[in-house]
């Protein structure tokens, strides 16, 4: 057993980087970039960019030590069997799921929107979950391969904050995994949902768990 501190807030974060994974969520074109599902929403994409820098350091520190690394992407079946659909036609845009955009079908699997973004890409070996919702456990096989590999404690980066990355660590939360969430490797399109998600999670004395950011996640890798 190898026990690190990281800072954070409400208070430091004991952990075993032997007992930690990394988990990306959803750092995929259709959320990241211009043209995609994000976009179609009626969201200014450029906040997101901004997360991809740093998620890469933590990304390569955890890729340096040898920890479990899991991506997430956000998406359905080519028929769209797999999506329910309320979410399909709910905000009654213009584009839905499953339309032909610029980078393909929106949030459909196989095609380049719904894939990481190249700077975050997965590498073999590391784990890739497709996932219906946005919770990363609902569905999915996350909570087993977690479990299988003796994984505690979860360094959470990803978009955005107050959807898929808040669901998911609530959904973690309530499983007993220890979350501590990067707060300049998350991003929304809001920016006040950004400050309150984060807010949310570390109130009540981390009610759903930790925050920290990218500089003091490195110093607790060893690789400030
Ligand atoms: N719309 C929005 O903020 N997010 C999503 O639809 N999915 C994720 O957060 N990945």
């Amino acid at each position: 057993m190898e026990q690190k501190t990281m800072e954070a807030e409400p208070y430091e974060l004991e952990f075993d980087p032997k007992k930690t994974a990394l988990l990306i969520i959803d750092m995929q074109r259709d959320f990241v970039l211009p043209g995609g599902f994000g976009e179609a929403l009626g969201n200014d994409v450029t906040p997101l960019q901004a997360t991809v820098a740093p998620t890469r350091r933590v990304l390569d520190a955890a890729r340096k030590r040898g920890m479990m690394i899991i991506h997430t992407r956000e998406g359905h079946r080519p028929d769209l069997n797999d999506c329910p659909p309320t979410k399909l036609v709910r905000g009654r845009g213009k584009t839905r799921i499953g339309d032909p955009g610029p980078m393909g079908r929106i949030l459909v699997r196989g095609e380049l929107g719904h894939d990481i973004v190249p700077e975050l890409y997965p590498k073999p070996g590391e784990t890739v979950i497709d996932k219906p919702g946005k919770g990363a456990f609902y569905a999915t096989d996350l909570e087993l391969v977690l479990r299988n590999h003796g994984i505690e404690t979860l360094i959470v980066c990803g978009v955005t904050t107050e959807v898929c990355v808040n669901t998911t660590v609530r959904e973690a939360n309530d499983r007993g995994f220890e979350c501590v969430v990067l707060s300049d490797c998350v991003g929304s399109y809001f920016p006040e949902f950004q400050k309150a998600a984060l807010a949310m999670i570390k109130a009540q004395g981390g009610i759903f768990g930790w925050v920290s950011d990218s500089k003091r996640a490195l110093a607790a890798l060893g690789a400030a």
